[in-house]
C-alpha cells in the first residue's frame, strides 16, 4: 500500500489514548469484524474451529489452508523441530514455584532463545511453535512440584497430544482434554495486528531482536489483567457465581454491577454480538459436559446477563465473549487451577504473533521488513520550559 490516501486523521483528542483505533500497519493474517468476530486468512473462525492445531498454524504461515498431504507435512515438520535443544527443565526447576504461571512462560521461552536462535525469522518461529508443547507440559509438571519420572517427548504425537503425554494424568479423560484444548488453540491464535500482546511482539521484532525475545515480551504483555489473564479471572467469577440457579445468577449479576464490578465473559471492544469462540465453546461444552456444574453456571449467565446489561445503554455490546466459556471447559478437564488459563492463551498466539513477525520482518516491503517502531510523542509544556 503506497497511496497518498487518507485513513484517519488523528487529532489532539487522540493523544494519550493507547494509539485506539489509530491505523499503524496491515495484516496478513487476521482481522475482526463486529458481526462474525476473528478471521484467520479470510475464513470467518466458526468455519476453522474443528480443524486441528497444525493446520492452522499452516494457514496462518501459508495464507491458504493445506491440502491433505500439506496437512501432512506440516505436521512432519514440527514434530522434526520438536526436540528441545538445552537443559529447559533445570532452568524451569530453579523458578519461584510461586511465580505466576506466564512469568514461567515468558522465561521458558526466553530460555529456548539462550539455547538456539537460528537468525532465520520463519526457522525460528516454527521451532518455538514446535517446542512448546512440550515448554508447556514441562512447565505445569515443574511448577506443580511433579518433577520426577517426567517422560520422554514422543514427537509421533500431535502437539495437544505431545503436551498431554508430558502431564501423564492418570485416569484423566485424556479424549475430552484433547478436544477442549485443540479447540482452545485453534480458537485462539491469532486476533489481529493491534492487540497488546502482538503488537508489542512485533515492536520488540522490529528491532531485529530474536523471535524468542519478541516472543517473551509478547507473553509480558498478554499476562496482564486487562489482556490475557481475563480468562484467569473469568473462570474465578463462574467460580463465584457458584450456582445456576437462574433467579440466584441475575441477583448476584446485578449486584455485582451495583458494587460497580463487571461482569466477566461479557462484553467486547469491536464485536456486537455474541463472539463466535463462545458459540463454538458453547457447542463443545452441550457435547461433551452438558451436566457439568461450572458449564452449567456459564449456560445461565449465558442467558441471564445479557439481558441484564442490556438495561445499560453505555454497554455497546452485552453478549458472551471468548472468555466466558474457556474456563468451564479446561476445568472440566482437569484443569482446575486458572491461574494457568492464560499460559493456554500464550500458547496459542504464539502461532499468529509468530506469522505476524514473520510477515513484518520478511515479507513487507519486498521482504526488507517493516523500519524500527518509532511513533511521535509530543513533549508537553513543562519539558519544554528551558527552551523556550
Ligand atoms: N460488565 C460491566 N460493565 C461493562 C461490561 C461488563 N461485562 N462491558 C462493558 N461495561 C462497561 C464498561 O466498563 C464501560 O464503562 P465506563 O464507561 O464506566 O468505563 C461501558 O460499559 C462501555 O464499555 P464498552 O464500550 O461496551 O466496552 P469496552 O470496549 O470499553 O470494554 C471489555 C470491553 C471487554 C473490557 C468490557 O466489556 C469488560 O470489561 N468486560 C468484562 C471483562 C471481560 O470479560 N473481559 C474479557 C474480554 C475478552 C475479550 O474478548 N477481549
Amino acid at each position: 500500500m503506497t497511496s497518498d490516501k487518507v485513513l484517519f486523521e488523528v487529532t489532539e483528542k487522540h493523544l494519550n489514548t493507547g494509539l485506539r483505533g489509530i491505523p499503524v500497519g496491515t495484516c496478513r493474517t487476521s482481522f475482526v469484524t463486529p458481526s462474525e468476530g476473528v478471521h484467520y486468512c479470510g475464513y470467518p473462525i466458526a468455519e476453522l474451529a474443528a480443524f486441528e492445531p497444525e493446520d492452522i498454524v499452516y494457514l496462518l504461515f501459508n495464507k491458504e489452508l493445506p491440502n491433505a498431504q500439506q496437512s501432512a507435512e506440516i505436521r512432519q515438520e514440527l514434530a522434526s523441530r520438536a526436540a528441545i535443544p538445552g537443559d529447559l527443565e533445570s532452568v524451569f526447576k530453579s523458578l519461584p514455584k510461586f511465580g505466576h504461571p506466564m512469568d514461567w512462560l515468558s522465561v521458558g521461552i526466553h530460555s529456548l532463545g539462550m539455547m538456539e536462535t537460528t537468525n532465520n525469522w520463519k526457522e525460528d518461529a516454527l521451532n518455538l511453535i514446535a517446542r512448546m508443547p512440550r515448554l508447556m507440559g514441562l512447565l505445569f509438571r515443574i511448577r506443580e512440584g511433579r518433577e520426577e519420572n517426567i517422560p520422554a517427548d514422543d514427537t509421533s504425537l500431535s502437539m495437544v497430544e505431545r503436551f498431554i503425554h508430558c502431564l501423564d494424568l492418570h485416569n484423566a479423560e485424556t479424549e475430552k482434554m484433547k478436544q477442549i484444548i485443540s479447540t482452545y488453540l485453534v480458537l485462539h491464535m491469532d486476533h489481529g495486528g493491534g492487540n497488546l500482546s502482538t503488537f508489542t511482539g512485533k515492536a520488540i521484532a522490529s528491532s531485529k531482536a530474536t523471535v524468542y525475545s519478541a516472543m517473551a515480551g509478547a507473553m509480558n504483555a498478554l499476562s496482564g489483567p486487562l489482556h490475557g489473564r481475563a480468562n484467569q479471572s473469568c473462570l474465578e467469577f463462574v467460580l463465584k457465581v457458584g450456582t445456576s440457579d437462574p433467579a440466584e445468577v441475575e441477583a448476584f449479576v446485578r449486584a455485582e454491577l451495583a458494587a460497580s464490578r463487571p461482569i466477566f465473559g461479557f462484553g467486547h471492544a469491536v464485536l456486537r454480538s455474541e463472539d463466535p469462540r463462545a458459540t463454538v465453546q458453547f457447542n463443545l461444552g452441550d457435547k461433551i459436559c452438558p451436566e457439568d456444574e461450572n458449564f452449567k453456571i456459564i449456560t445461565t449467565l449465558r442467558e441471564v446477563a445479557p439481558r441484564v446489561l442490556s438495561e445499560n445503554p453505555k454497554i455497546s455490546n452485552p453478549h458472551a465473549n471468548v472468555d466466558i466459556a474457556s474456563g468451564a471447559l479446561l476445568h472440566h478437564a482437569g484443569m482446575t487451577d486458572p491461574t494457568y488459563y492464560t499460559t493456554f492463551f500464550g500458547w496459542a498466539r504464539v502461532a499468529g504473533i509468530g506469522a505476524q513477525i514473520v510477515d513484518e520482518r520478511a515479507v513487507y516491503r519486498d521482504g526488507k521488513g517493516l523500519p524500527i517502531y518509532r511513533p511521535k510523542y509530543i513533549a508537553e509544556a513543562q519539558t519544554l520550559r528551558h527552551v523556550e
